[in-house]
């Protein structure tokens, strides 16, 4: 069962276009901006263009073509933003779900963040 989901969240009010975004990369199925707050010097949310509350949701919901396309941008976006493991030193790719994991947007969006070392994972 697909999960309730927002449509007042804000990713979905960047999606509808009714808030600007600093879009690094698109396809047909994800969008690729820069984080509003950066944590990092490199930090970038990928999110589907679909509606999907978090990380489970997607992966058991979404079709194949939306999850390649997503993780392809990912990918494209670790290459853009030059932290690639061919052209880079690295990146740190994280999702937080529900309230456990402090998820604060209700629309899924993995974070791509690096141009630093990101040290230890923390709790
Ligand atoms: P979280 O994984 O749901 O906790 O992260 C939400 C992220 O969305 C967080 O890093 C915010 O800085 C970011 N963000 C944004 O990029 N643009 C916005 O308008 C809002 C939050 I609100």
């Amino acid at each position: 069962m697909p999960m309730a989901y927002d449509d007042n969240n804000i990713f979905a009010k960047i999606l509808r276009g009714e808030i600007p975004n600093d879009t690094v990369a698109e396809n047909a199925h994800a969008l690729a901006f820069r984080d509003i707050a950066p944590k990092t010097p490199v930090h970038v949310l990928v999110i589907p263009k679909g509606k999907y509350v978090s990380f489970d949701d997607f992966a058991a919901n979404a079709s194949p073509e939306e999850i390649t396309d997503f993780m392809r941008l990912a990918a494209e976006v670790t290459r853009a933003e030059g932290v690639s493991l061919d052209q880079g030193q690295g990146f740190r790719a994280i999702t937080n779900a529900g309230s456990h994991g402090v998820q604060e947007v209700p629309h899924f969006h993995l974070h791509i963040m690096g141009g630093r070392n990101m040290g230890p994972m923390v709790t």
